[in-house]
């Protein structure tokens, strides 16, 4: 095992998917925290499912004990590393966004994996009406700084939180469902450039492995 391995306080257990633990690994990286991101194929995981907690994963193991749960995870590693945000206002606001990023990161793992044709349709239907909605009222909400020559744009308040994160993480999955168009949604895409280009996310998002959802 590498040092930086050894060291690490944070394990986080997971497909080697994007999916439900993709917003806690963007948390970690944006605030610089060393984990080891366990991922495993699906073949692997029949072997794992009854070290899991709930049979489920995510699963983040700290301190000798597993914690299950993708938003519980995220919601704690959002307070640990001051990225929840700054007033009781703001904090609402990125609660908000991480559920309905949740709901609708739900309904699009349904449809990724939906094989029947018909139901598959009617799966992405719903999730066309959610996301739409979902991302209007972001796109209304999200605030625009000026700095130099740039707009930068945040969902909550004038800096980084895990709602730009989730935000991110939502459109690059809704990006393989043709039927939305992420260009009616331009103050988003703002944000997802503005998060994209902060050094530790950057870094991250060039490197990290080419997972298909
Ligand atoms: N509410 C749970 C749902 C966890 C869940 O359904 N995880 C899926 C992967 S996204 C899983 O473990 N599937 C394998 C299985 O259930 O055997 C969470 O958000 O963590």
């Amino acid at each position: 095992m590498s040092p930086s391995k050894s060291s690490s306080k944070y394990k986080l257990y997971y497909f080697a998917a994007r999916g439900r633990a993709e917003v806690t690994r963007l948390i970690f990286k944006a605030a610089s925290i060393p984990f080891v991101d366990e991922t495993f194929s699906k073949d692997q995981w029949p072997g794992l499912k009854s070290t899991m907690p709930t049979q489920t994963v995510p699963v983040l193991e700290m301190g000798g004990e597993k914690y299950p749960d993708s938003g519980a995870i995220v919601r704690w590693a959002a307070r640990k590393f001051g990225l929840s945000g700054k007033t009781d206002g703001d904090q609402l606001r990125v609660e908000e966004a991480l559920a309905g990023a949740e709901e609708v990161r739900s309904l699009f793992l349904s449809w990724f994996f939906g094989t029947d044709p018909q139901s598959k349709g009617e799966l992405e239907e719903q999730l066309k009406q959610k996301a739409t909605k979902f991302l209007g009222r972001w796109e209304a909400l999200v605030k625009e700084t000026r700095a130099s020559q740039r707009v930068y744009t945040y969902m909550v308040g004038t800096s980084l939180t895990a709602a730009d994160l989730a935000m991110l993480d939502i459109l690059e999955q809704l990006s393989s469902v043709h039927s939305i168009d992420l260009n009616a949604f331009p103050k988003l895409l703002n944000n997802k450039a503005t998060v994209s280009s902060l050094k530790p996310i950057k870094q991250y998002l060039e490197t990290r492995a080419h997972y298909p959802f």
